[in-house]
């Protein structure tokens, strides 16, 4: 019997520690097969290590706590290469040693502590708060990368992290999903929810695994580094994580770290950082611990694609177009390299969908890798006393009752005179596409209008320097270049101010579509509907809008003070017919702006292109026929050159410009 199991034990261990075979399965399942039969007829003779103890016992009703006898540390933190250099500097104050350090894979599974007695294993737990944890002994049993029987038999105590490899976490998962059962979140919870059974032949099932990373105690050997302590580990029958490595500074770790920001997913487990600790334990005697964690160690976090964090309130904004959005207020926490403590929530129908409470623990992610988006709600932890989440029924902003408009998803606020409306108004008027009016920020909008120097659009064009000078942080350069500005923006063409007024739907292409249509504002007042929507790609709902609003009285007022401030209500940019006096290497031609321009921003010099007859787009195709490329271009230079497109710089852009004539 013996023998059978220690060949068994040696074939498992090449297999599941080794992970390189060395039998066949039909071999090692026979005798398997045999050492089953001989310990039915010999039970007296079954010994603890016996690998056909790993299947699972007795069903428990709970699990025994445990105390740590060396108490189980976290980590600190580091997120950024700076973080790391500072590391490196506090190190290097608490030492005079030479400093070498170990870099090893932080795995994204659950810390375990397993205690071997003359080489037996006798129990294994749970991290849990650190310094008690609980007995999962029978569990761990089953996890077939954990010798059940060491190489020598001495007495130890090690640590290292369980985990889900992923391919089983699919397996799992898709096996669950078969089944009608909830699946599981990530690698992570399925390990934790597999070590968390009473009933241990479930956990067998599971194929966890594990990588042991640090010795808590033992008086058997008397190691002088991490190096040095991994390599035994493996040689006692540990399974250890192999991508480990030795650097000689903090410049080779991160070079490592950058290494595995891309290496990771090729990793048939997640991991979630990189562990780096002083290789040699004379020195990390020498810098020591602070109460949570030890000085000599660091784990770098990936940033994260995910983060965990409570909402603590919800924010309602009320939009120009009187939209009341709401944003979720939560606790910061760090996800893809930035910190994270606002998110947009949308709308009512998304909160009610997700049955976002306040104070529930959320998942977050980075939508397209920028946005930050409540995923989920951790409805395990949602507390007991929580109440479904009530909608504001009046303007945050005005007090006035808001409404839900049917096949709308949005709350709005209807009156026209609130004042969060009106701001987001002026705010949308001087914007770039409409009439890009530099130097009135938000705050000095908001400022002019709770001063009451300005009501609306209108007055913008009335604001003389004193009140100007009346504002914060506005002095007398400042004010000048305002009123340059607003100045200025009165001979802008009919489109930037149609789109400016901020009318429902009309966005700048369906702006500048109407003002190429009808020429004058007047026109496009007294335009009827029919005369709108048989423009092509503008339709109905956007004609309708536009009736409404030059049908309100207050709009005619708007525009007699728009009059009589003397702005330009023609259009100005160049019909199809005008285009025919045109010459211009741009002519009917389709060209693609990337990289920073330096000249003009990327849409002035789409308005100067378009007006010279060529047709500005996004991306890089056959049909390209010029790249303008600026400083720092990227893929879509790559992609130009791959096709063979004609690639400008900025200057050759600007002198085809000024080079072209414009025959009256
Ligand atoms: C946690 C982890 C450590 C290591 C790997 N993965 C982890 N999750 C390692 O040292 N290789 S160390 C650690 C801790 O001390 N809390």
């Amino acid at each position: 019997m013996i023998a059978l199991n220690e060949k068994l034990n040696q074939w498992a261990h090449e297999y599941y520690v080794k992970d390189m075979p060395t039998v066949e399965d039909a071999e090692y399942d026979k005798i398997y097969h045999q050492l089953v039969e001989l310990e039915a007829t010999f039970p007296d003779l079954v010994t603890s290590d016996s690998i056909t103890q790993r299947i699972g016992g007795e069903i428990l009703t709970g699990f025994n706590k445990v105390e740590h006898q060396v108490p189980m540390m976290s980590l600190n933190n580091a997120f950024n290469k700076g973080d790391l250099l500072d590391f490196d500097k506090r190190i290097k104050k608490l030492t005079d040693k030479e400093i070498q350090y170990m870099v090893e894979l932080k795995i994204d599974g659950l810390a375990i502590n397993l205690r071997y007695e003359n080489g037996l294993f006798i129990q294994g737990a749970t991290r849990g708060d650190g310094v008690i944890g609980e007995d999962i002994t029978q569990n761990l049993k089953t996890v077939m990368s954990i010798p059940l029987k060491l190489k020598q038999p001495i007495d130890i105590e090690v640590r290292g992290e369980c985990y889900m490899p992923k391919k089983s976490f699919i397996q799992l998962n898709e096996a669950r999903e078969a089944d009608g059962e909830n699946v599981f979140a990530n690698p992570r919870n399925a390990a934790a929810g597999s070590l968390r059974q009473l009933d241990s032949k479930i956990t067998a099932k599971r194929n966890l695994s594990t990588f042991i990373y640090t010795v808590a105690e033992t008086s058997s050997f008397d190691f002088s580094t991490q190096a040095a302590s991994l390599d035994e580990l493996d040689i006692i029958g540990f399974k250890t994580n192999h991508q480990r490595q030795l650097c000689q500074s903090i410049e080779d770790v991160w070079d490592y770290i950058e290494n595995f920001l891309d290496k990771r997913n090729e990793l048939d487990y997640e991991i979630d950082g990189i562990v780096i600790k002083v290789n040699d334990f004379s020195a990390q005697k020498d810098i020591g611990f602070t109460v949570k964690a030890p000085r000599w160690a660091i784990a770098y976090k990936f940033p994260a694609e995910e983060a965990e964090t409570i909402i603590r309130d919800i924010e309602w904004t009320v939009g120009r177009t009187g939209v009341v959005t709401p944003t979720a207020v939560m606790d910061p926490v760090q996800l893809a390299g930035t910190t994270v403590s606002r998110a947009s929530l949308h709308n009512v129908d998304l909160i009610k969908e997700k049955d976002i409470r306040l104070l529930d623990s959320v998942m977050i992610h980075k939508a397209g890798d920028i946005i930050p988006e409540v995923t989920r709600v951790l409805v395990d932890k949602r507390r007991t006393d929580s109440k479904v989440y009530e909608f504001p029924t009046h303007c945050p902003a005005c007090g006035s009752e808001l409404e839900r408009i049917e096949s709308e998803v949005a709350l709005r606020c209807m009156n026209p005179m609130c004042p969060a409306q009106i701001k987001e108004g002026l705010n949308h008027f001087v914007s770039r596409n409409a009439m890009n009016i530099d130097g009135l920020g938000p705050r000095v909008l908001e400022q002019m209008y709770d001063k009451e120097i300005i009501k609306n659009v209108a007055d913008l064009y009335f604001v003389t320097e004193e009140e100007l000078l009346t504002l914060d942080k506005i002095k007398e350069k400042s004010a000048n270049n305002i009123l340059t500005a607003i100045n200025n923006s009165k001979t802008n063409s009919l489109e930037k101010l149609l789109f400016g007024l901020g009318i429902q739907h009309v966005g700048s292409k369906a702006a500048k579509l109407i003002a190429e249509k009808f020429k004058e504002l007047d026109a496009v007042m007294s335009a009827t509907k029919e005369e709108v929507s048989g423009i092509d790609t503008i339709g109905p709902v956007i004609a309708d809008s536009l009736e409404k609003y030059f049908a309100n009285e207050e709009v005619h007022e708007l525009i007699a003070e728009l009059k009589r401030a003397e702005i330009n209500l023609t259009y100005l940019g160049k019909t199809l017919e005008d285009l025919s006096h045109v010459e211009s290497p741009f002519k009917d031609k389709t060209i693609v702006l990337t990289g920073k321009l330096t000249h003009f921003n990327r849409n002035e010099a789409k308005e100067k292109i378009e007006a010279l007859g060529g047709k500005v787009t996004g991306s890089v195709s056959k049909k390209t026929d010029i790249v303008v490329a600026g400083e720092e271009a990227g893929s879509k230079l790559e992609k130009a050159l791959k096709l063979e497109v004609t690639v400008w710089n900025e200057e050759q852009m600007v002198s085809a410009i000024e080079n072209s004539t414009k025959v009256e």
